[in-house]
């Protein structure tokens, strides 16, 4: 048995044993699960020696220990001083450094927030019209096991879907976002995050490559890039957020500590290697993960309290910060600050917000993959990139004209380079 996990960021959400208890497993299942737990016990030690022997031992401590933090270098330039527009103050660019994020700022009015969120579900209500990007065989899974929500149905859908589009490739958020990553900027993602009555949150992670279910980064930034700014989110409200309704929640100064993004990498180069080095308790618990829980939420909180006990000091020292928003504000965060959101447990409303990630336009897309795999509750399953594109939001020249916010189809949206 571990002792029972404990840090000072495990305060709203509850410890992973407490996560697991509480699933309704049959017997079937619980059968099932001890029968493979078994089998890869009595496996384990020659498996374990075989690895050693030809130095392929898993080592999360060693992925974990401690560097020195870097500073995050802003390569930026515009400032609202100099350049008016949106851009950051030279103070806003100091405190994006520091903390990882930005204040909240206004993107839509509250009004023009809830019209968009009444256009967002009567696009889920009526099948996006057509136009989805996860495919058929990952829609039939999500289908089967009731996860065809705004989350899934809703990724991507800035390429099909002029509101979003907008949304996201506001000047409010480009102009932002070029104080930051410089003048070229691209929109490489949308996606929605929808908290429904009960909702337990989003746990604590960093990444620096949204590898997420593949083993492959979504996307490799130039070298000149810092690490934090391989991607930027822009996270805009569309229903007012409280730690009660499930606000973000930010690690303030964590983007320097790198250490929980480097678990994650070490853990997707080498999945097997990690399962087999795990106690017997962890084990049981990465098992039932695996195969009874669907969304990153259970995941990320394993490897959080895993990488916890390889690097104990991990995190204990900067209390973490709420963030509540008002509906058609937005905040912007490098996707390195360490980060969760709070949950939906009190109130009977479901809460929406639009999501979009950015980089430099520079940056190359899905290197090497047609196709990304994607967990289900129903298995893994692929859809493929070439649908995929990226939206500029800011050029040198100043800003991206609306007109050219265009559906992927016309040729002036860029294809994504290196794909
Ligand atoms: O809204 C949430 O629950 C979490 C959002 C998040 O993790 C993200 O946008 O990267």
């Amino acid at each position: 048995m571990n002792a029972p996990f404990t840090h000072p960021l495990v305060d709203v959400q509850p410890p992973i044993d407490a996560v697991v208890a509480g699933l309704d497993l049959d017997r079937r299942q619980r059968a099932r699960l001890r029968a493979l737990y078994h089998a890869i016990r009595a496996v384990r030690p020659a498996v374990l020696r075989w690895r050693e022997a030809r130095g392929r031992a898993f080592d999360l401590a060693a992925a974990v220990r401690e560097r020195p933090r870097q500073p995050l270098e802003i390569p930026g330039t515009r400032r609202r001083e100099t350049d008016g527009g949106h851009y950051l103050s030279r103070d806003e660019v100091a405190g994006f450094a520091r903390n990882g994020f930005t204040a909240p700022f206004e993107v839509i009015t509250a009004a023009e927030a809830r019209d968009l969120r009444e256009q967002v579900y009567a696009l889920h209500g009526s099948g996006w019209g057509g136009r989805t990007f996860l495919g058929p065989d990952i829609q039939r899974a999500l289908e089967q096991t009731g996860a065809w929500s705004v989350n899934n149905a809703g990724l991507y859908q800035a390429l099909a879907q002029p509101c979003i589009r907008e949304l996201h490739a506001s000047p409010r958020v480009g102009d932002r976002l070029a104080s930051l990553l410089g003048e070229e900027v691209v929109l490489w993602r949308t996606q929605f995050f929808e908290k429904k009555p009960g909702a337990v949150g989003s746990f604590w992670h960093q990444t620096s490559d949204f590898s997420e279910d593949s083993t492959q980064a979504a996307f490799e930034p130039p070298p000149a890039l810092p690490l934090a700014l391989g991607n930027l989110t822009a996270w805009i409200a569309l229903d007012d957020y409280t730690p009660e309704t499930g606000c973000l929640r930010f690690v303030p100064g964590s983007a320097a500590d790198d250490r929980l993004d480097a678990a994650m990498r070490a853990i997707q180069g080498d999945r097997t290697g990690f399962l087999f080095s795990l106690s017997d308790a962890e084990l049981l618990q990465a098992l039932t993960i695996r195969d009874y829980t669907t969304g990153l939420f259970a995941p990320l909180q394993f490897i959080f309290e895993v990488t916890c006990r390889a690097a104990p000091d991990l995190l204990r020292d900067t209390p973490p910060l709420d963030m509540p928003m008002r509906a058609g504000q937005g905040v912007i965060f490098t996707s390195m600050c360490v980060h969760g959101a709070n949950g939906n447990q009190k109130t009977e409303r479901t809460y929406l917000a639009s999501v979009g990630r950015y980089t430099a336009a520079d940056t190359k897309m899905y290197v090497g993959q047609t196709e990304l795999p994607f967990r289900t509750g129903a298995g893994v399953f692929s859809f493929p990139t070439a649908p995929l594109a990226t939206i500029p939001v800011h050029a040198a020249q100043g800003q991206i004209p609306r007109a050219q916010a265009t559906p992927p189809d016309r040729p002036q949206l860029r294809r994504a380079a290196g794909v």
